[in-house]
This record gives structure tokens, sequence and C-alpha cells, in this order.
């Protein structure tokens, strides 16, 4: 009995992970089952299966997956795919077999078309062409949100997908090459106010706008909809506002405190020119995000300072 009360948090070592693990373990009274890497393989079908026969959570938040920045999307289309398409099929597929009670998928919200209109709504969702630099990840995500839309209907499963915005927080990947675009600002900006650089050069054109959540706001809303969301229609997670990569980048400067030039490198890709996700589905059930980029952006700085003295970041 008590196996089945409890909670899977797959992938928890990972940014989104970590702070769903933050969230349950002040929230939840239900026993939290996690497993690293190296204790249990998520692409292996055969030790994912043991695992759910063994353990038989009664929940399971599916936020282990192969993620990275426009350049990583681009030059590891297979990764991206396969991995993903490995670890969710196995996750999702024992879940069903052992009878997991209710699972929440974490999509993205590069799923949606690249010229999706904006605010993007949940319906936009195959309604046009995909942006290329990240669409082996955005297939693999969307087969994600099929499955659990399947089970769901096929044999009346409680799958929910919950479609994130761009994320940012503690457990960031800092990585210059492999990282979204926040904390590879951080970084950049931090090492050019460090090292006394007159500029700091930045990717694309620096027009293209990005709506951030912070890390801690989408565990907030994944342990909410766990408890309020039965519904296979996926759901949008976002802040509710966007800002140019150009604007991104004078906030950082202003918390790190760097007053040199800001240039931007046309040779490197832009993506999307816009991901502002509606969130009327999400409000309309009462959850609002709490955590300002600025403040947000503040505390992620802190984070990268203290965890960077003791080389936790890559
Ligand atoms: O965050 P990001 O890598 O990915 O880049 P996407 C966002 C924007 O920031 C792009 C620009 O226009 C980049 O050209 N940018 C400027 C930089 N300087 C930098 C830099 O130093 N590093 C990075 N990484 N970008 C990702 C998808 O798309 O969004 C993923 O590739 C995922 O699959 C994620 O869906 C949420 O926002 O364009």
């Amino acid at each position: 009995m008590r196996k089945r009360q409890s909670i899977y948090v797959a992938g928890h070592r990972g940014m989104v992970g970590s702070a769903i693990l933050r969230r349950l373990q002040l929230l939840s009274r239900a026993p939290i089952l996690t497993r690293s890497r190296e204790e249990l393989d998520l692409c292996n079908n055969a030790q994912v299966r043991v695992f759910f026969e063994r353990e038989r959570p009664g929940r399971v938040i599916m936020a282990a997956a192969k993620v990275g920045g426009i350049l990583a999307n681009y030059e590891k289309p297979v990764e991206f795919l396969l991995e993903n398409l490995r670890m969710q099929n196995n996750v999702i597929s024992a879940a069903y077999e052992t009878g997991v009670e209710k699972l929440l998928f974490l999509g993205s919200s590069c799923i949606y078309p690249k010229y999706a209109h904006q605010p993007i709504s949940e319906s936009t969702l195959l309604s046009g062409e995909l942006e290329p630099t990240n669409e082996p990840y955005a297939i693999a995500k969307i087969a994600g949100v099929k499955l659990c839309q399947a089970y769901a209907r096929e044999y009346k499963k409680n799958f929910i997908s919950v479609m994130p915005t761009n994320l940012y927080g503690p457990n960031d990947n800092f990585d210059l090459h492999t990282s979204h675009v926040l904390p590879a600002l951080i970084r950049k900006v931090h090492n050019a106010w460090e090292r006394g650089e007159p500029s700091v050069t930045l990717w694309g054109t620096g027009k293209p706008r990005r709506e951030f959540l912070h890390v801690d706001d989408l565990a907030d809303a994944c342990l909410f909809l766990l408890e309020n969301y039965d519904s296979a229609e996926i759901i949008n997670i976002g802040y509710g506002e966007d800002v140019t990569i150009c604007e991104l980048a004078q906030i950082i400067c202003e918390v790190v405190g760097y007053q040199g030039k800001i240039n931007f490198d046309h040779s490197k890709p832009d993506g999307t020119p816009r991901k502002l996700l509606d969130l009327s589905r999400l409000f309309s059930l009462g959850w609002r995000p709490r955590i300002s980029l600025s403040e947000g952006i503040r505390s992620t700085y802190q984070w990268f300072l203290q965890n960077r003295k003791f080389g936790h970041v890559t």
C-alpha cells in the first residue's frame, strides 16, 4: 500500500527535476522515489521495467530529458531525437503497465510551429512547420504528448502533458557551447566583467523574443497541475511576458554590473522569432507565477557565483 502512494521524479538531478524535488520535499507527505543515471538508465527498457515493477509508484513526474540550447540542438539531432524518444517511451509505457495512477509529462514550447500566432495557444500544435534548429527535439516531445494522449483515450489513463516556456534557475547548464541563452549570457557577461573586457559577443541578431520562467515557478505549477488538472489536453506553463535577447542582455549586464558594449554575431542562428505562450488555460485554474525576471536573474546569478567557486558549473 505504502509503495502505491509514492511519487517518482524521473530526472531529479536536472534543473527541472531538482526544482520539482525541492518543492515536493517541502509540500508533499508522499514518499519520493528518485534514481540517479548510474542507478537506472532510462534509455534501457529492461532496467526501467524492473524498477517500475519493483517500486510500483503511484504517481510519476517525467522530467528526464536530453536538453540544450540552440547550437546543441542543431549539432546533435540524433541524440536529441533518439534519447528523448527512448526515455519517454520506456517511462510512459512502464507507468501504464504497472498501474501508475497519474503521470505528468514535461514537453516544451518548441513543439509549436515556428510562425505560430502569438501568444501561442495549445490549439496551435501541429498547425504549421517547426523551427528547423530544434525540430528533432520538438518531434520527440510531440511524440511524448501523443503517447500520453493515446493512453488517456485508449486505456483511460490520467497521463497529462505540460508545455513549459524557456526555463532558467539553479542547476542550469552554464556551458557556453551547449547551454540555453540565459545561463550563457550570465556566464559571458560575468567573464567579461571579471576580465575587464570592453565588449561581450552574443549570438544572432538580438531581436528574437523569448519568455523566461524561473524553474521554481515551473515546479510550483507542475505540482498544482498534478493536483488540479486531469485532462489529456496539453497545457502551457509560462510567465506571461517576453523580452528581446538584447533586452535580456541589458538586464543581465545590470545585475552583473557590467558596462561594456554588447555585440552580436550574425553568423549564429536566431531560431524562432518569438515564443510567447498563451496562458489562459492555466490562469483560468487559478495559478500565477511569482518570481519576476529581474528577481530570478539576480538569484540565479548568486547561485552561479556560489557554485562556480565549488566547481559545480561546467
Ligand atoms: O536559449 P536558446 O539557445 O534556444 O537561444 P531557443 C535563444 C536565443 O538567444 C537565440 C540567442 O536567438 C540565440 O541566437 N543567443 C544569443 C544565444 N547569445 C546566445 C548564447 O550565447 N547562447 C545561446 N544558447 N543563445 C531552444 C531549443 O530554443 O529552446 C530547445 O533549441 C528548447 O529545443 C529550448 O526548446 C526551450 O529558445 O531558440
